[in-house]
């Protein structure tokens, strides 16, 4: 299986995340892809490849202009309004505020924004459009060849809007290579993730639409971020009515409960009749996660890998969370074993 890959991930590496009340390293970091990419050479994944440009078609199907506009000039209005620091939203348009986008940046990217632990800076916008690119390059190589494929992406992807960032995502990339898949002629094109944490943005950018299927299993959001978003009950509207699955479960859980909602999952998928599969692949499921908490082994992982094999469809892994960073590595790459076994 290649891998799409792209150093300039590193352009993204925030200062601070907001937790708990006090600054701390981000828990979303640079060294996380390192224990990937060491793992992948060392377990004969060496086909690691370069992406190519951008293409901003598929991104602008799916994301609001003025949002792509805002995340190209976020930081020099931050700068040019003479504040010191990243770019971190503390004021938003909640229960009936008004919707309007102010012009004062302060107020804008809390607009654009649904939550504060994600801070933007120099390089952001750069990394985050080289993590797209990554997935897009192995959307075209998945597309081509029917078989599977693998983007190392970060920064992640599957909480971003259509006009909003936050949970460490900017660009929903999986949303975009889902898009990418119907444009090239796939009727029915399912996304399932396995993050740990609800998927809110591809959730939202599917949810009227009966050709992109969701499913994903998840902390419940009683419990876990993004906390607004992903409950059982949320199956779609209108024409995408019954094209969304959520499996939200409770703290504690292991792989006898997780793996009984990914088979549930799985089927649904199987029903829909997909013709091309994206995978939300985060490996926060894992019982040393810090800042999750489902009780996955690393031999967990394996085991979902095989049974997304099961559908025997043209297969893109796209890399979401995991913050264990010993750990990511072994069970990021488990999952990709397990599919090929
Ligand atoms: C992104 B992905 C830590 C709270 C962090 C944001 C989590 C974003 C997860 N104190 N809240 O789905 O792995
Ligand atoms: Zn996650």
């Amino acid at each position: 299986m290649k891998t799409f890959f792209s150093e300039s991930h590193r352009l993204h590496f925030p200062q601070a995340e907001l937790s708990g009340g006090q600054f701390v390293t981000p828990y979303e970091r640079p060294s996380r892809i390192e224990y990937i990419l060491n793992r992948l050479k060392d377990r004969q994944f060496k086909n690691i490849i370069t992406p190519d440009a951008i293409d901003f078609e598929s991104i602008r199907r799916l994301h609001d202009p003025n949002y792509l506009d805002f995340l190209d000039t976020a930081w020099g209005e931050w700068k040019a309004a003479g504040f010191a620091g990243e770019v971190i939203a503390t004021s938003y348009p909640v229960r009936r505020m008004s919707q309007r986008v102010p012009n004062n940046i302060d107020g804008k990217v809390g607009y654009y924004c649904l939550s504060s632990e994600t801070a933007i800076t120099a390089g952001s916008w750069k990394a985050a459009q080289s993590s797209c690119a990554s997935a897009q390059s192995a959307q075209r190589e998945v597309a081509a060849s029917g078989g599977a494929a693998f983007a190392l992406c970060r920064p992640p992807g599957h909480h971003a809007t259509s006009d909003m960032f936050g949970g460490y995502c900017f660009i929903n990339n999986a949303s975009v290579v889902a898009e990418m898949f119907r444009m090239d002629g796939a009727a029915k094109v399912a996304v399932l993730d396995i993050d740990f944490h609800h998927g809110n943005g591809t959730q939202d950018i599917f949810y009227h639409r009966d050709d992109v299927f969701y499913a994903s299993l998840h902390g419940h959001p009683e419990d876990a971020f993004p906390y607004f978003s992903g409950y059982a009950d949320e199956c779609g509207i209108g024409l995408g009515e019954g094209m969304n699955a959520n499996f939200p479960m409770r703290p504690g859980i292991g792989y006898d409960v997780w793996g009984k909602a990914l088979q549930d999952a799985i089927k649904r998928i199987q029903d829909f009749g997909a013709e091309a599969l994206v995978i939300s692949l985060g490996v926060d499921a894992f019982k040393d996660d810090p800042i999750s908490f489902f009780k996955l082994e690393s031999e967990d992982f394996l085991r979902a890998g095989q049974e997304i094999a099961k559908l025997k469809l043209p297969t893109l892994f796209i890399m979401e969370g995991g913050y264990a960073v010993e750990a990511v590595g072994i069970n990021t790459v488990n999952v990709l074993e397990g599919y090929l076994s």
